[in-house]
C-alpha cells in the first residue's frame, strides 16, 4: 500500500505528491487541510520509509525514478538521491500544489 503511493509520485512530483498527501495520514491535526509543516513531516516519513536498506540513498530497487526525475532530485549532483534530497524534492512540490498560496493544501488542491 505504502509502496504503491511512493511509486505513484515517482512518475510526476506534483501529481504524485497530491495523491500521496490525499491518501495519507498527513493531516495530523485533523483540520482537513495539509499545512506546510504537516507536508514536511510527511515528506520526511515517506523519504525515510523509501530507504529500505537505511544507507541514506534512494536506489533504483527502492523507488523507481526516471533518469530525469533522478537528476531533478539530485541537488548536489553526486549521482545519488539521498533521503534528504527526496524529502526536499517533495517539499518543493508544495508551492505548486498550493494554488491559492495560502500555505495550506485543501481537498480541492490535493485533487490536483
Ligand atoms: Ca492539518
Ligand atoms: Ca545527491
Ligand atoms: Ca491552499
Amino acid at each position: 500500500m505504502h509502496m504503491r503511493i511512493l511509486v505513484s509520485f515517482g512518475i510526476s512530483i506534483a501529481a504524485g505528491t497530491a495523491a500521496w498527501a490525499a491518501g495519507s495520514p498527513a493531516d495530523y491535526d485533523g483540520d482537513g487541510r495539509i499545512s506546510r509543516e504537516e507536508f514536511r513531516n510527511q515528506a520526511a516519513r515517506s523519504a525515510f520509509a523509501a530507504d529500505k536498506n537505511n544507507n541514506g540513498a534512494i536506489e533504483d530497487g527502492e523507488l523507481k525514478l526516471s533518469s530525469d526525475h533522478r537528476k531533478a532530485l539530485d541537488a548536489n549532483g553526486d549521482g545519488k538521491v539521498s533521503v534528504e534530497e527526496l524529502q526536499e524534492g517533495q517539499v518543493g512540490g508544495f508551492g505548486e500544489l498550493d494554488k491559492n498560496s495560502d500555505g495550506f493544501l485543501d481537498a480541492n488542491e490535493m485533487k490536483g
